[in-house]
């Protein structure tokens, strides 16, 4: 029975939510496997608009059972509400969620923490994040001493322990570092928590086990990445990265489900690129095109509502995720943006500042800032396409168009969009 990995090759924002959302109705379960509410997932369907955080896209369909795996760190409040606020919209999730107990708990210092990085006078800790958290909590989980996890919530007087230790010893160093900070109450937190715990109980267990299990019975699992490969803590463009493996590569430690379960991987790329937050963008634009792909792409943050930085396809940072995430094969999402636009570019190379070829996608941000995209140009066309349903549809140049980024990328491409609604996607086969 096959299994699916549906992930972003770029800085996130690739609208992957739309092709997990089409791909349901050939899987049983859909797992997310690492980061927490800084992602954001818009999918339209039946007219209405689900805005998704920390639940999987796959949650909308009422016969998939959602799976928040190990490697997320979760914020109790946030969870909750996103819960009721989709129940609102007639989305009942009774039954068919499963959060991991082994996933990581977002507390109230992890916010604080954040702003001190955030807000720091140091400009080049900035990062630009989404302060939902994330990052703190993924220090403490990988520092150990602070750690709380999911299944301690249900330990209670260990827990309220945890929670005074950890307290005594944030307020500490947090009110010597930051002017305005007033002191965390331990017992008030533990008992807030411990009351969300409650609220969250039915949906919590052994995701790992319950995986493996639906695997054996002939359960068919879709694995939906959040962020993109190039925000990847190991391989994206750090530091300008989130806390997890955003790439491919997180499956196996975020779910416990071996890559060798897994049959299929997606790579899902935008027709152009986009970046939110800080960091070198090789092939960024300032100008009135960069303007307009913002414009007609609806490019702002669904979670903050930043403006997204825009620039030309990058075939060099997208080949290079197709190889670290395993991609094999290509969904193209909002190729429509592109419409109307004379000549389109795509990034084929890096050179250095004196003009030398640059092998491989840079580690270093000073080396990657420094790089110069050598461009091939394209034809464009003045078509909408967002009506098109099929590839013959489709204006040759748009086609053309994908299919050199095919090329670029060396893998094929399964899947084109041309706008936000289910039935405005094209299947090349
Ligand atoms: P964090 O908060 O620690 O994960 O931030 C670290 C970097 O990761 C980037 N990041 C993202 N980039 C694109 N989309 C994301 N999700 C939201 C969305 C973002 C939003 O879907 O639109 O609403 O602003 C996301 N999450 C994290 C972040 O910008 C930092 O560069
Ligand atoms: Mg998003």
């Amino acid at each position: 029975m096959p299994s699916t990995c549906v992930v972003g090759l770029q800085w996130g924002d690739e609208a992957k939510g739309k092709i997990v959302d089409a791909l349901c109705d050939r899987h049983d379960m859909v797992v997310r496997y690492q980061g927490g509410a800084n992602a954001g997932h818009t999918v339209v369907t039946g007219g209405k608009t689900y805005k998704l955080s920390l639940l999987p896209s796959g949650v909308l369909r009422p016969d998939i059972t959602s799976v928040l795996g190990n490697g997320l760190v979760i914020h109790p409040p946030t969870l909750l509400e996103e819960i009721g606020r989709i129940a609102g919209q007639g989305v009942d999730v009774t039954g068919r969620l499963i959060i991991s107990d082994r996933a990581h708990v977002i507390m109230p210092w992890h916010l604080v923490e954040e702003r001190l990085t955030e807000e720091s006078s140091e400009a080049a800790e900035q990062l630009g994040t989404t302060r939902r958290g994330i990052g703190p909590c993924y220090r403490d989980k990988v520092g150990r001493a602070h750690g709380i996890r999911i299944a301690d919530l249900y330990y209670p007087d260990r827990f309220r322990e945890q929670v005074r230790r950890a307290v005594d010893f944030k307020n500490r160093y947090l009110s010597a570092l930051l002017a305005d900070f007033s002191p965390l109450d331990a017992r008030s937190i533990a008992e807030e928590y411990l009351a969300l715990a409650d609220a969250m109980k039915p949906y919590v267990g052994d995701a790992t086990d319950r995986l493996h299990r639906s695997l054996e019975e002939g359960s068919r699992l879709l694995f939906e990445g959040a962020q993109g490969s190039l925000l990847d803590v190991d391989h994206g463009s750090y530091p300008y990265v989130t806390s997890s493996n955003s790439s491919a590569a997180g499956v196996w430690a975020g779910s416990g489900v071996p890559a060798s379960r897994v049959d299929r991987w997606i790579g899902v790329v935008k027709a152009y690129t986009t970046r939110v937050g800080e960091g070198p963008f090789p092939t960024e634009l300032h100008d009135d095109t960069g303007e307009r792909i913002r414009r007609v792409g609806k490019e702002f943050g669904t979670v903050t509502g930043r403006p997204r930085r825009c620039g030309w396809f990058d075939a060099v940072a997208a080949r290079y995720t197709v190889k670290v995430s395993g991609a094999t094969e290509l969904a193209v999402m909002l190729l429509d943006v592109l419409s109307g636009i004379d000549r389109l570019k795509v990034a084929v190379a890096y050179e250095d500042q004196s003009g030398r070829p640059v092998p491989s996608f840079p580690a270093h941000l000073d080396r990657l800032a420094q790089c110069r995209p050598v461009f091939e140009e394209l034809p464009g066309w003045s078509e909408d396409v967002s009506g098109a349903r099929a590839w013959s549809d489709l204006p040759p140049n748009a086609r053309d168009y994908v299919r050199f980024l095919g090329e670029q990328l060396g893998v094929p491409v399964r899947i084109v969009s041309v706008g936000p609604d289910r039935d405005q996607t094209i299947w090349t086969d």
